[in-house]
């Protein structure tokens, strides 16, 4: 069909094919090697029937000549007009994330689940990609593949997943420290329980809580209960002496006082120096999982004196909002050893596994996928 474009004749043919290369094919096949690509697109409902896709392809008037049967230059031309179209198709291919009212879901899903905003969007924009990246092309078929709910549930698991460690290893040698009431004594006494008594390891509890008398008493009827030695330490010297005194074998488990901040700058200094220049002593923060995530950071930031190793959270049983562990965990890159989520021992203590930290970040995401999809 001759037509008068801007003065210059052109003869534009449609060809339909299965897929935008096989177009192509026929094309160059068809009106020669100096034919142009003007378009592509999915065929229109009544020319389905022809090819899923059609493409255009133009040649001036006149010039319209068979193609050579072979030489490299040909191979080189549509390889790059190939390379053209399979941009084009890219970019009509964006994939589409799901999405409700403008928001994006994962970071709607992990923001529910209490991680912050800047951490969300960060996680949802590399879960993005990775998703699209697994989506291949599929230039033969009649859609072309966005990624599907499984494929961006699966990538939003393996991003947040990457993002932080775990370690739940108790070291020969361990101490918890902490704000008052994060669970430091209970959970002592669920390790001593479950990696010492559970296990025929002896163990011995020593406390640096002196302040409070309560505290003390609290440490030394645990220890009577489970029949173990304890020793209140009223400096860093007795603590010292208590630790080389313990057997070689002996799980030593070191409670420390539950500091304010204010108590932290006044009285935490020496205790943070000893602790953290041992090599042997292995330092678990607790934490209550419960607590919003700039508070966490807060209190988290005032205890780096001690060089904790790993993080501990407790309360577990009060949220279902894990956000606040993850973030904590990911931004400091210390690994969560174990996690507490009620007051029985030894019972409510396990290993942190990565598992529960990101299934809980997504629960909320298959459904919500599915009730936009
Ligand atoms: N709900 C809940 N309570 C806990 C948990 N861990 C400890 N507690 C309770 O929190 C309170 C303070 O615990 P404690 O071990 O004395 O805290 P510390 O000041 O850090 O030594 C006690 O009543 C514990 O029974 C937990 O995982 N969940
Ligand atoms: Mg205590």
């Amino acid at each position: 069909m001759p037509v008068n474009i801007a003065n210059q004749k052109l003869f534009v043919k449609s060809y339909f094919a299965s897929s935008v290369g096989e177009g192509m094919a026929q094309a160059r096949t068809d009106l020669g090697p100096d034919a142009l690509l003007l378009n592509t697109r999915e065929s229109p409902p009544e020319a389905r029937h022809l090819g899923d896709y059609e493409v255009v392809f133009g040649v001036a008037s006149g010039v319209r000549k068979p193609p050579p049967t072979t030489g490299g230059d040909a191979v080189e031309d549509l390889r790059q007009r190939i390379e053209k179209v399979r941009e084009l198709v890219t970019r009509m291919a964006k994939p589409s994330w799901p999405s409700a009212n403008g928001t994006d879901l994962l970071e709607e899903s992990l923001v529910n689940a209490g991680v912050d905003l800047e951490m969300a969007r960060e996680i949802s924009e590399s879960a993005r990609q990775r998703a699209s990246a697994r989506t291949p092309l599929q230039m033969g078929r009649r859609r072309l593949a966005e990624p599907d709910p499984d494929t961006v549930f699966s990538a939003a698991l393996e991003e947040i997943s990457n993002r932080f460690e775990v370690a739940p290893k108790l070291e020969r040698i361990s101490t918890l420290v902490g704000p008052p009431g994060a669970g430091k004594t209970t959970t002592i006494v669920k390790l001593a329980v479950a990696h010492g008594l559970a296990v025929g390891r002896p163990v011995h509890l020593l406390s640096t809580d002196h302040y409070r008398i309560a505290a003390v008493e609290q440490m030394r009827t645990y220890a009577a209960i489970l029949g173990v030695p304890f020793q209140s330490c009223e400096t860093t010297v007795a603590l010292a002496h208590a630790i080389n005194a313990a057997p070689d074998n002996a799980l030593v488990l070191v409670d420390t006082p539950g500091y304010s901040r204010a108590a932290l700058e006044e009285s935490g200094g020496d205790l943070a120096a000893f602790l953290s220049g041992r090599q042997d002593i292995d330092t678990h923060l607790v934490l209550t999982a419960s607590t919003r995530p700039r508070d966490q950071r807060r209190i988290a930031d005032s205890f780096q004196i001690f060089r904790p190793s790993k993080l501990l959270f407790t309360r577990l049983d009060e949220t279902d909002a894990y956000g606040s562990m993850f973030c904590e965990a990911a931004r400091r890159k210390l690994p969560l050893s174990f996690v507490a989520a009620g007051q029985l021992i030894p019972e409510d203590l396990a290993a942190a596994t990565k598992q529960l930290i990101t299934e809980s970040l997504v629960r909320e995401l298959p459904k919500a996928i599915r009730a936009v999809a």
